[in-house]
């Protein structure tokens, strides 16, 4: 009989949620999106599968058509979106579950095929990312095309995309969603602004620690402000190196964020392990990340999602630690639906095929096998 967990099966509250667990499933992009960005129903399937998660935050999602920047991802701007996520929604409760939508916008991650008018993409500072866009190519696949060099953002600019997240957080609750998550990670736009490497601006955004910081204050201020802080989570991503990110102060600017963030009284911040970068996850210790996530974690008094290439026994250790409270999962959950009976039996993990993680049909997202599955083939 395997060691039963009793960690990461003991419940939590978070905001005004109840979970039965510490399991989140993470937020994955995989671009599937209908025509008009618009979740299909093949999503509802794919959600309805995983509803067995302590919460699923959804994949990445547009809050307006100017902050895509990946082949065939879901919007929450447009009222067929809405409906859309409304029966994803409705599917995951319907099993019991709880969803999160993550509010996404790419800023310079992008390419001119999705912007409005065809324009070039916005950003702190008109300078290029250091990667390519994900767009839809002639054959129906998606390919890789250089980035534009993009737009600096305006103060009317800043305001509008300020007003949009706000929106599209009352988009994901009319829409049925238990709560949203602010993309404040991953070299994307909040990111961007905050991120010495990206943000040269001279007015009230640029410069300091506070300046940084201010966008991604003001759209949590703002999303709050919409549909209560209880149902607001943050993700961020201390020391990643993802899309030019490369913070000369770190220290100083997680104190100040982190502290003002304290004050904000949201369902949860989200972290993404330093130790990831991309689809790589270093195995030494790096000292100076240690820090930095013990600093963010005695500023925060509010329960702490830790990410990044974690195993059912990392995840205890990470729990038992005091690290964090709550653990997602990302990959695992992609090739296993029912992730959590799979930890709670110790039973062995379905393998992802990295070739259908991003685009496509049924094939790689909604066929993965249950443990019940299993037993009767
Ligand atoms: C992988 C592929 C496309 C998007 C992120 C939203 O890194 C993403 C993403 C990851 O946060």
């Amino acid at each position: 009989m395997p060691h039963t967990s009793d960690t990461l099966f003991a419940p939590i509250r978070i905001g005004a949620l109840d979970l039965p667990s510490r399991i989140v499933m993470a937020p994955l992009t995989r671009s599937r999106a209908a025509p008009g960005n618009v979740p299909s129903d093949l999503a509802v399937d794919y959600y309805r599968q995983r509803a067995s998660a302590g919460l699923i935050i959804s994949e990445g999602t547009q809050i307006s058509q100017q902050g895509q920047g990946y082949a065939w991802t879901p919007g929450i701007h447009s009222p067929e979106q809405i409906a859309g996520w409304a029966r994803i929604a409705q599917a995951v409760h319907e099993e019991g579950g709880r969803i999160f939508l993550q509010l996404w916008h790419v800023g310079r991650v992008s390419h001119s095929v999705f912007q409005p008018g065809g324009a070039r993409p916005v950003a702190p500072t008109a300078m290029p990312v250091p990667a390519k866009a994900f767009i839809p190519g002639p054959d129906g696949k998606g390919t890789f095309a250089d980035a534009p060099e993009p737009q600096e953002l305006t103060i009317a600019g800043i305001q509008m995309i300020v007003a949009d997240f706000a929106q599209a957080a009352r988009n994901a609750i009319a829409a049925g969603a238990d709560g949203v998550e602010i993309h404040g990670a991953n070299g994307y736009l909040l990111d961007q602004f905050l991120n010495s490497a990206s943000n040269w601006r001279t007015d009230r955004y640029g410069g300091s620690p506070e300046n940084r910081g201010r966008l991604m204050l003001e759209v949590v201020d703002a999303v709050i402000a919409a549909i209560g802080s209880a149902r607001v989570g943050l993700r961020l991503a201390p020391l990643g190196k993802g899309f030019g990110m490369n913070e000369a102060e770190p220290e100083a600017v997680f104190a100040h964020l982190i502290s003002e963030l304290d004050k904000r009284d949201l369902a949860y911040l989200h972290l993404v392990e330093p130790r990831v970068q991309g689809r790589d996850i270093a195995t030494d210790i790096d000292p100076q990340a240690e820090a930095l996530m013990q600093d963010i974690r005695r500023r925060f008094s509010g329960p702490i999602i830790l990410a990044g290439g974690y195993t059912r026994q990392s995840a205890e250790e990470a729990l038992a630690q005091g690290r964090g409270d709550l653990i997602a999962f990302g990959r695992p959950f992609i090739a296993n639906p029912d992730l959590p009976a799979r930890l709670r039996l110790d039973a062995p993990l379905n393998e992802g095929n990295p070739a259908t993680f991003f685009g496509g049909d049924a094939h790689g997202y909604t066929d993965y096998p249950a443990l019940a599955d299993e037993a009767v083939s």
